[in-house]
This record gives structure tokens, C-alpha cells and sequence, in this order.
């Protein structure tokens, strides 16, 4: 039988690279969607190279999106792609919508015209609930983002719903709450944590300049969301699921707990700093992942303590092995 195709948009992202061995592990050919880059420093998936195919594309560029459905004709489409840093969504709110909500109609547009029988997945966020209206959150909680970035993926969420209503399309989205790994982007709060804690222990670094740490997450790991994803692509309709750990932390907590793995005092080292609080904040969320775990058998392996455990060894292994947390 001819290997299932899966084209993801964002393979160069934390998620692109664990969906990416997910679906390599099961028998897919995977295309990775880059953009050209001056660096071209794909870092997450170099030990992919030899298994992926890498076409490019960019979310902004209709036309490379509808070349790319019409050449591989996908099974399974994952958008994953997305200018996906808030802070960054208020210094830049334009090009955000721009990437992460016109970009997923043009990729439906794509598939619509290029591709009809394939399916998608947008990856939806915790950050549409915003100022969230109920406790906790699940798929009927109304949505009040908070950032640009939320705004975006609200409008991506709702033409994802509206492509499945008008077109018959197999669009779902999953709403997933914030997950992290050793692969998170340093600019995020638990990677610039765990990063920081490695470099203090090793005498590189003395200060971590903080925000706002009274704000609570429901945090997992990427690793056990990427299954939630291809789960709901294999449904028999599509539908859009709530995806967290039903349990949060404060960005507190995720510090106590980062610096007691390495067995350093927090409180020599942590500072305030109001350059990293944000216009509006999103102060906290939760999440009710039940439908998910009754529907699709999905469950978590990782927990906050295990997750944050795992991303400080990895940063003090890297800075051991390589003496850089440089990529
Ligand atoms: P990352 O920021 O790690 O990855 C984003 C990816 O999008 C990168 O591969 C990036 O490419 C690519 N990209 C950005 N702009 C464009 C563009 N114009 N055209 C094509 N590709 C582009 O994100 P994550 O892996 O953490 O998240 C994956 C998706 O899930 C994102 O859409 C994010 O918004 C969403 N999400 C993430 C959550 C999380 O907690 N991680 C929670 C909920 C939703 P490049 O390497 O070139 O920059
Ligand atoms: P978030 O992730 O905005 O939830 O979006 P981030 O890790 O950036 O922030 C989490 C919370 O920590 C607070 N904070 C800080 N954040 C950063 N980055 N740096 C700091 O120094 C700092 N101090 C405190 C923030 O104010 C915030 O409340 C992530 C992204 O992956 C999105 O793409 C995704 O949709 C959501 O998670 C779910």
C-alpha cells in the first residue's frame, strides 16, 4: 500500500519537529513545509533531514502554498506554522495577522482548490479563552483573546469551522494549552528559565530578569500534545478539541521548581523586570481536556514536574556536551 503523505507547515518549530518523528514512526512520507531564511539553521529536525522531504513554502505566499498541494496532493495537511510568540504579537501586529490568521485561509484556500480530499489540522491555543469567561476551560467556553496573536488564532479557528461548514472539509482544530520540552523557543518563560538555570549553575550567567510571575499555565509536554493532534485527524468526523493537562502552575512555581533541580536558591538570582510584562495579560488558564481523553483515548505521560525536570537536565547536558546552549 502507497505510504500516507502529510505535509506539516511549521516542521522547523518545536512541534513540527515531535509531530514529525510521530508520523515518520508511523509509516507517513513527511513533507516539511521552510521558509528561506538567511540561516536556514533548522536545528530541531537536523536529525531528520535524511527522513523528511523539505519544500518550500510560506504561509504568506499563496501561490507556493497551492504549488505545494497540487504537487504532493496530501492526505493530511498539519498548520502549524504561525508567528507564535505573543509578547512580540503587540511590536508586530500586522505581520501576525498576516502568518497566523490569513495564513491558514490561504492554506484552505490551497487545499480547497489544489487538494479537496485532504485533511487539516490547525493548530489552535489556550490564548483565544484570553480573559477566560469559565473555569476551566473546555470546547463551548466562549473566547476573549488578550494579544494580537489571540485575535489571530480566534480568526484562524473560526475560517477552519467555516471551511468544514461550507466546503465539507475534514478541518478540525485542536485548542491546546501551552506545551513546552527542550525544544521550546528560548524567548518562552520555561525555556528562558530552564536556559537560565543551566547558565548560573555553570557560573555563566548570575541574574534572570523576569515579568510577571503570578500568571498560572496549564503546561504539558509537546511530545504527548503531537499525539492529540493526529489523533483527531483519524476521527471518522472532524472536530475541534480542548487539549491540556487540567492542572496549573504559576510561572512561580516553574521557577522554585527549575532552580531545586539544579539545587540552586531562586531567590539570589531571580529579578523583576517590567519589560517583560505585557499590555494585557493573560493571568490564568486551565484546562478540562475530558472530551479529548473520553473521545480520542488520549492521556499525558509527562507531568509538570517531570517537564521541567527534563528541560533543565537537557539545557545542563547541552551546555556540558557543547559549552553553548546555541543550537
Ligand atoms: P514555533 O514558534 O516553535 O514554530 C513556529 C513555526 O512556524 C516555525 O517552523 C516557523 O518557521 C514557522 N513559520 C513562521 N512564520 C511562517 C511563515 N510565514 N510561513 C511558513 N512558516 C512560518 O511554534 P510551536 O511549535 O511552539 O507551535 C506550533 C503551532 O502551535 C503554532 O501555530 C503556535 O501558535 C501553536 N500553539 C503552540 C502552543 C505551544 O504551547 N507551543 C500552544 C497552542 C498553540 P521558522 O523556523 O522559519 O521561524
Ligand atoms: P504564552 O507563553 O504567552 O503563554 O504563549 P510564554 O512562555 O511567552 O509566557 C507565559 C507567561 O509567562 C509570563 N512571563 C514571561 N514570559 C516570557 N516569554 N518571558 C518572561 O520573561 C516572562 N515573565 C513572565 C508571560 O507574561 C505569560 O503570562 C505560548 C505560545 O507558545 C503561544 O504560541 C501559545 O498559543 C500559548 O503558549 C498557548
Amino acid at each position: 500500500m502507497a505510504k500516507r503523505k502529510a505535509l506539516i507547515t511549521g516542521v522547523s518549530g518545536q512541534d513540527g519537529s515531535y509531530l514529525s518523528e510521530l508520523l515518520l514512526e508511523k509509516g507517513y512520507k513527511v513533507y516539511g513545509m521552510v521558509r528561506r531564511t538567511s540561516s536556514s539553521d533548522w536545528w530541531r529536525i537536523s536529525h531528520l533531514m535524511n527522513d523528511i522531504e523539505l519544500v518550500s513554502g510560506d504561509l504568506t505566499d499563496q501561490s507556493s502554498l497551492n504549488r505545494l498541494m497540487a504537487q504532493i496532493q496530501p492526505d493530511e495537511v498539519y498548520n502549524l506554522a504561525a508567528q507564535s510568540f505573543v509578547a512580540i504579537s503587540w511590536e508586530q501586529p500586522v505581520y501576525t495577522a498576516n502568518v497566523t490568521a490569513v495564513g491558514a485561509l490561504h492554506l484552505l484556500e490551497a487545499i480547497r482548490e489544489s487538494a479537496p480530499r485532504a485533511r487539516f489540522y490547525q493548530a489552535s491555543s489556550s490564548e483565544m479563552f484570553g480573559k477566560a469567561q469559565q473555569f476551566p476551560q473546555n470546547e463551548n467556553t466562549p473566547f476573549h483573546p488578550r494579544s494580537p496573536y489571540g485575535v489571530a488564532k480566534v480568526y484562524a479557528h473560526y475560517i477552519t469551522m467555516n471551511y468544514r461548514e461550507s466546503y465539507n472539509m475534514y478541518a478540525c482544530s485542536g485548542i491546546l494549552f501551552n506545551h513546552e520540552s527542550p525544544r521550546r523557543g528560548p524567548e518562552f518563560v520555561t525555556r528562558k528559565i530552564s536556559s537560565s538555570v543551566a547558565r548560573i549553575k555553570a557560573g555563566l550567567q548570575d541574574k534572570l530578569a523576569l515579568g510577571n510571575r503570578e500568571v498560572r499555565r496549564d503546561w504539558g509536554f509537546a511530545g504527548d500534545y503531537v499525539r492529540a493532534m493526529w489523533l483527531m485527524m483519524q476521527q471518522d468526523k472532524p472536530s475541534d478539541y480542548v487539549i491540556g493537562s487540567g492542572e496549573n502552575y504559576s510561572v512561580q512555581d516553574f521557577v522554585s521548581e527549575a532552580f531545586a533541580v539544579a539545587g540552586l536558591p531562586w531567590e539570589k538570582h531571580v529579578t523583576v523586570d517590567q519589560a517583560f510584562f505585557r499590555p494585557a495579560e493573560v493571568e490564568v488558564l486551565l484546562s478540562d481536556p475530558s472530551r479529548a481523553q473520553h473521545e480520542l483515548g488520549w492521556s499525558l505521560e509527562v507531568d509538570f514536574q517531570q517537564l521541567v525536570r527534563m528541560m533543565v537536565r537537557a539545557d545542563i547536558e547541552r551546555l556540558k556536551q557543547k559549552g553553548t546552549l546555541s543550537l
